[in-house]
């Protein structure tokens, strides 16, 4: 395969700048979700798996302290930067920001003080901002460049997983807010397993799929473009979560002693606390009144002004008429932290109607929850569990982009005719179906020899 995919690259590798002996190659696969929605960034846990719809990639060192960007979509054109000390951002969703994320947090990590420049040509068939984790995918594979160009070993001078949390850090360079969901599992997924990733301390556990049921992905062909015009709603999740974070902290605080340092929704989980998740719900309520709450009522419950809270916690983010659905936000955390570990259970008991039921759930709570769903994600999941899906969901950030299905073997044909049928002709009004395809799983992001 290797040997295939690299003739492959070099045939459209522009070829002054990529001298044969020196050239290198990689692939970084793209990722599901299965479920565990919003969660990672809160500390609780994730279940995705890697897909074999990947970034690939040959680069070649510079003698300058240039990084010149290639890409054979033509709608990522050709960008260069110098590599230094400070690298600025480019203006928001521009995709050499990507690239610039990973060569920052490796130039921090090893204290780098040569900037060395590089070539890098990218050629990818993993679909862009459809929740398949295309942008994580590029800061992954310049991350595993720029090592090879620094001549770091992956393994030696830094293991997978503490590259994955670095990059998952470095990301937050474009502007959002994420987790470490997609970095870790591009580094850390397995073929033919799901990844159940829980952090801080980030640790993965591999988890064999079902062998007589499969996933399916139907792209809902909205974009949910997150350095664009999502960029907002999605920092929103994040932003809400820790504002629910520090209406606990001062409530708990009242009753504990000790000082409380709570950074995340998960430290009530874990730590000191090792509350269970129904405790947390209940704390949740009486922490936070009532189910909307306005922004005077949270500043006077934190004690302090509306714009420390703006400051704080809310930035421009604008004052619903009801106010923030506070309650919720933290009800889907913790209910979908419990289905993932009900995920779990059902994947290693092969009980494939349980796993189905709670992506229904979860898709449910994404939407009435965490409103990250769209009428689009909203009907073809609808009509995916009417043709044959025993669960269906949509993954990833939200707000377009696609869902995935679990379906028995046996159906696949049936399922994929009726949501062609039904989704992509009958309801968008297009000739045939786009962006469906059953998951095939594959290795961790890699070099290629
Ligand atoms: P996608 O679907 O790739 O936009 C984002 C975050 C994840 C996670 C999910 C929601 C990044 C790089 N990825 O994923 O960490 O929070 O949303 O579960 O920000």
């Amino acid at each position: 395969m290797s040997n295939t995919l690299t003739t492959m690259i070099f045939e459209k590798l522009p070829e002054h700048l990529f001298q044969s002996d020196k050239v290198g190659f990689c692939r970084v696969p793209g990722r599901v979700n299965l479920i565990g929605e919003h969660t990672d960034y809160n500390g609780f846990s994730v279940l995705p798996v890697t897909i074999k719809k990947e970034v690939h990639c040959a680069f070649s060192p510079r003698k300058d302290n240039e990084i010149h960007l290639f890409n054979e979509d033509p709608r990522f054109q050709h960008r260069s930067f110098l590599n230094a000390m400070d690298i600025s951002p480019s203006p928001t969703g521009s995709w050499d920001n990507y690239i610039k994320a990973g060569v920052i947090a490796l130039n921090k990590k090893f204290k780098v003080r040569t900037f060395p420049g590089f070539n890098l040509f990218i050629n990818s068939t993993l679909p862009i901002a459809t929740g398949l984790s295309s942008s994580s995918a590029l800061v992954i594979t310049a991350s595993l460049v720029y090592l090879k160009i620094l001549g770091k070993e992956l393994g030696r001078d830094i293991s997978r997983l503490e590259l994955a949390e670095l990059m998952a850090e470095g990301e937050h360079f474009v502007g959002t807010r994420g987790g470490g969901m997609d970095q870790t599992v591009i580094l850390n997924g397995e073929e033919g397993h799901a990844c159940k990733i829980d952090f801080f301390p980030i640790r993965t556990s591999l988890l064999p799929l079902f062998n007589d049921h499969v996933f399916i992905i139907c792209d809902s062909t909205i974009r949910a473009q997150k350095t664009g015009a999502c960029l907002n709603r999605y920092n929103a999740g994040p932003r809400l979560c820790s504002l629910v974070c520090a209406l606990m902290e001062r409530f708990l605080q009242r009753e504990i002693d000790e000082p409380l340092q709570i950074r995340r929704l998960g430290d009530f989980w874990t730590g000191k606390l090792c509350l269970t998740y129904d405790e947390i719900l209940d704390y949740a309520e009486r922490a936070i009144p009532k189910e909307y709450i306005g922004l005077k009522e949270i500043a006077s419950l934190l004690n302090m002004s509306t714009q420390e809270i703006r400051q704080l916690w809310i930035g421009e983010m604008e004052e619903p008429e009801k106010g923030f659905p506070l309650r919720a936000r933290i009800r889907h955390v913790i209910t979908e932290q419990r289905r993932v570990e009900l995920s779990r259970d059902a994947l290693l008991a092969n009980d494939a109607y349980t796993f189905g039921k709670l992506m229904n759930e979860s898709h449910q709570s994404c939407a009435e929850n965490y409103e990250i769903s769209i009428p689009e994600l909203d009907m073809l999941t609808q009509i995916a569990r009417k043709y044959g899906a025993i669960g269906s969901r949509l993954t990833g950030a939200g707000f377009g982009g696609c869902t995935v299905s679990l379906v028995p073997c046996e159906k696949i044909d049936y399922f994929m005719e009726n949501i062609e049928k039904q989704y992509y002709q009958k309801y968008l009004g297009l000739s045939s179906a786009q962006g469906m395809f059953v998951v095939e799983t594959c290795p961790s992001a890699s070099y290629i020899n």
